[in-house]
């Protein structure tokens, strides 16, 4: 397959200005009839043909200004495109397809699920719909009609506003919906079906009245509470941080459990996946409440970071990704506790974009090449992009990052525009001088960020040398510095914070930085609220206890403990290999009892500290993963700590029961939390009454993250309440999809010898479906991705079990295959024995006939 290069972006030559679609619904053949209004794009080079993109479509008829095209006019091209020749320079081109809703389990472009209609068009679905020049670049006006049978399909819904609606002959109805504003066709949808809603408004600031809907199956309205909620949230946070005001009469969302990624933010008319909308206490954990609210600010926020000024190019993603991911942890961060935020989002970065940015798909924030756009929605485009639009704020400073942010707006409203153009933005804004910032953008790999320092008693001065380095990643094997804004502080000898706090900035490969008038040698806090997206190294495990104990700053007091936990945890490994016995450090011990004795003060805070660093985490500072080493010496620490401080944990567990109603405000999830921690380690202590306890929880426990909570030391664990509790759950809700997830996920992760076999049997359980990408998700990805020690068993049954899932799944969703990929192109990572048997894995996907490009992009890539 054709790899597309950045440096081969051209204009499109030809612009549509309207597109008038209409569509005929019927489950196996949908008629849809597309009229454009076209005309040479004078910034282009000229070209006789036409060139539309299309994919799966069947032509029944197309017609040029009213007249029927000959046969001899049209050509398909290779992906099922169509080529017309001899175009005038304005013209209306009308074509009629059939597609097949019922047949399509790529999920891209029109499909059914679960009898009702959606679409999904980014990247590349809308040619699935309709021929088209299928590029974000080529911005226009739709008006859509829906047609459908009535009883089937009471909703018809697409983006805009609503423009009427009737009845047609033979139980058929119809709506029209007008979208004023021009938008790539990526941002198409249409939604229809029997759906009901749950409904709200919203005012805006000047006063405009909005009619919200949240739209689900039939007994699911009554779940929408906390999405409608952060909608709200949402709509007000834009308004008073950024000015941003919503620009439609209506904002709908519609949610579908068969979905490919999280949600998608098409103008006006947002398509979620189930998860990320539908919460009850008894059904959704506080991470699911959680990830509601984030991903239905994301993608409102893309009504302005997205929609109204978007990408030129799939190379430009990050774009709006990057700056919309970065204004939803902002936001985030706004409704409760912000530093308790910083911490899981850099964990999540840590674990999915550094070693994403360490391995064979390595990719800058803005990549120079792809295969398939869609397996560039990365951690990378997205986390990383975020931090990069980060530093650029903590760089240019808040006031001027707004003032860019409105020009921004301003330039290029209705634009589909280049990274570039959001850096001159902020670069014109601020007067700073943005030039070499800009090589974060197109640099990819992990900087490495040392630091060194030396006192001198007589001068009182102190000088930290800051230097750094990129390693080289595929494709670019020399790297240039970037400039990193170190936040920092000094701390003094009684854990006082000493004058010197501020933002150092290092943008050669080495500096000094000098401070003067102390009186004796202070420890450096660093990369202060994260500041820079980089790997810290060169601080003593006695510079990191000490920070872990008295940093005021909670982010650099959480990572210290974390990076003095991998140090230990390092050596442990070291000493498990040699088969030396494992003692608990009592360094680590004390650390633990440190953070309990103040457990109190910030349950939320306590909870994140107590845990230890996860596997994969400790496995990516190896130069040689040991996954069974890493999890053995995790499990003896877990054990140890739970024996050790088993008093304390009961103790929490039983005061920071729920009282009273279901709350998700930041204290009560934070309780939660830590009551939580404290079971999964009474769970692991020798002589302890877990079992019991998880048992209790598990049977009384009034709403899933206790439930679950329980169920997970249940089923790490041998004891027979394993059994009694997992059926329990199975039959308690074998009828919610996004619950039984969970009870797929469970097993997966469970750190029992047997899971593999366990997640070979759940792929033959009734209730598995290969064609739902949540189910797929909750078995297979989560095995892989999260079951590090049973993924990795010597054997190499882990990794045949995940090609021989890839090779099924491409033939029924090629992205959701390609997703699968990921944990077996990490070979490089693992000892000669494994790193053969999963090249073998790949090399066998690789030489499966008609493997789909996507799939085909990552193995080769992961081969590489
Ligand atoms: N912009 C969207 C990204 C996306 C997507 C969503 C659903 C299905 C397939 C998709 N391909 C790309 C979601 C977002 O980042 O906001
Ligand atoms: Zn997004």
């Amino acid at each position: 397959p054709p790899t597309i290069r950045r440096e081969d972006y051209r204009p499109p030559a030809f612009l549509v200005d309207s597109v008038e679609l209409h569509l005929a619904l019927h489950p196996g053949a949908t008629r849809v009839t597309a009229s454009l209004t076209m005309r040479r794009n004078p910034a282009a080079a000229p070209a006789a043909d036409l060139e539309l993109d299309g994919e799966a479509l069947t032509l029944i008829s197309s017609a040029l200004d009213g007249a029927p095209l000959e046969p001899g006019r049209l050509a398909r091209l290779p992906g099922g495109g169509l080529r017309i020749a001899g175009v005038p320079d304005a013209f209306t081109l009308r074509t009629e397809v059939e597609i097949s809703p019922e047949a399509n389990s790529e999920l891209s472009g029109l499909y059914l699920s679960g009898g009702n209609y959606f679409t999904q068009c980014e990247a590349e679905g809308f040619r699935r719909i309709t021929f088209f020049p299928d590029r974000p670049d080529v911005m226009a006006r739709y008006t859509t009609t829906i047609e459908a049978e009535r009883a089937a399909c009471p909703v018809l819904l697409s983006n805009g506003n609503p423009d009427g609606a009737g009845e047609l002959p033979d139980g058929r109805h119809w709506a029209r919906w007008v979208d004023p504003h021009p938008k790539p066709s990526y941002l198409f949808a249409v939604v229809a079906g029997d759906l009901v809603a749950a409904r709200d408004s919203f005012t805006t600031q000047s006063g405009r009245d909005v009619a919200l809907a949240i739209y689900v199956r039939r007994g699911d309205e009554d779940a929408c509470g906390h999405a409608m909620d952060s909608l709200k949230r949402s709509m007000k946070w834009d308004e008073d941080t950024y000015g941003l005001e919503y620009d439609l009469d209506v904002f709908n969302i519609a949610a579908v459990s068969d979905f490919n990624m999280g949600a998608m933010e098409n103008k006006g008319l947002n398509v979620f996946n189930t998860k990320y909308i539908l919460a009850r206490p008894e059904t959704a954990t506080d991470t699911d409440y959680e990830g509601i609210e984030t991903v239905v600010a994301h993608e409102y926020f893309h009504n302005w970071t997205g929609n109204r000024v978007t990408c030129r190019d799939w190379f430009q993603l990050s774009l709006k990704e990057g700056l919309t991911v970065f204004r939803d942890q902002h936001f985030s961060a706004d409704q409760g506790s912000a530093a308790v935020k910083r911490l899981s989002d850099v964990r999540r970065l840590r674990a999915a974009q550094f070693p994403e940015d360490a391995g064979p798909m390595a990719h800058p924030v803005r990549p120079d090449s792809y295969v398939e756009i869609n397996n560039f929605y990365t951690a990378t485009v997205y986390q990383k992009g975020a931090e990069v639009v980060r530093m650029m704020r903590a760089l240019i400073g808040e006031a001027a990052f707004r003032r860019g942010m409105d020009l921004y707006i301003q330039r290029h409203d209705n634009q589909a525009v280049t990274i570039e153009d959001f850096a001159q933005a902020m670069q014109d804004a601020s007067g700073v001088d943005l030039s070499r910032f800009r090589r974060w953008y197109g640099q990819a790999g992990t900087p490495e960020l040392r630091v060194r320092d030396a006192f001198d008693p007589a001068s009182g001065r102190y000088t930290l040398t800051l230097s750094q380095s990129t390693p080289p990643t595929p494709g670019q094997p020399e790297k240039l510095p970037v400039p990193i804004p170190v936040r920092m502080g000094l701390i003094g000898a009684d854990g006082a914070e000493l004058p010197g706090a501020g933002v150092l900035l290092l943008e050669e490969a080495e500096q000094d930085f000098t401070f003067d008038g102390l009186a004796s040698r202070p420890v450096p806090s660093l990369l202060r609220g994260f500041s820079a997206p980089v790997r810290l190294s060169g601080l003593s495990l006695e510079q990191l206890g000490f920070l872990a104990a008295h940093d005021s700053d909670p982010f650099v007091r959480w990572d210290s403990g974390q990076q003095y936990a991998v140090a230990e945890m390092l050596r442990m490994v070291q000493e498990f290999r040699a088969q030396k016995p494992l003692a608990l450090p009592e360094g680590l011990a004390s650390n633990i009892s440190a953070l309990l004795d103040g457990a109190a003060d910030d349950p939320a805070f306590a909870a994140e500290a107590l845990v230890l660093p996860s596997e994969d985490f400790v496995a990516d500072q190896m130069d040689t993963a040991d996954p069974e080493a890493v999890h053995a010496v995790r499990q003896f620490l877990r054990a140890s700590l739970g024996t050790r401080f088993m008093a304390r944990f009961a103790a929490l567990h039983d005061e920071l029961r729920d009282a009273g109603p279901y709350r998700t405000d930041g204290i009560s999830t934070g309780r939660r939390a830590l009551r939580n921690t404290a079971l999964s380690y009474i769970g692991r202590a020798e002589g302890g009454d877990g079992i019991a306890r998880a048992a209790r929880q598990f049977e009384t426990g009034g709403n899933m993250t206790d439930v679950l909570s329980a169920l997970r030391v249940l089923a790490d664990s041998d004891a027979p309440e394993r059994e009694t509790a997992l059926a329990a759950f199975h039959a308690r809700w074998r009828g919610d999809d996004l619950v039984l997830d969970k009870w797929f996920t469970i097993q997966a992760i469970s750190s029992r010898e047997d899971t593999l076999r366990v997640v070979e049997d759940l792929l033959q359980h009734r209730d598995f479906d290969l064609r739902n990408p949540n189910r797929v998700r909750a078995l297979v990805g989560a095995f892989a991705a999260g079951n590090p020690a049973r993924f990795h068993t010597a054997s190499g049954e882990g990794y045949r079990f995940l090609a021989d899932s890839v090779i099924a799944l491409d033939a029924v969703n090629t992205q959701v295959a390609a997703r699968m990929v990921g944990p077996l192109a990490q070979w490089k990572r693992q000892d000669a024995a494994r790193g053969a048997i999963m090249r073998e894995e790949l090399r066998r996907i690789l030489a499966r006939p008609g493997l789909s490009k996507g799939t085909y992009e990552k193995v080769s890539k992961g081969l590489a």
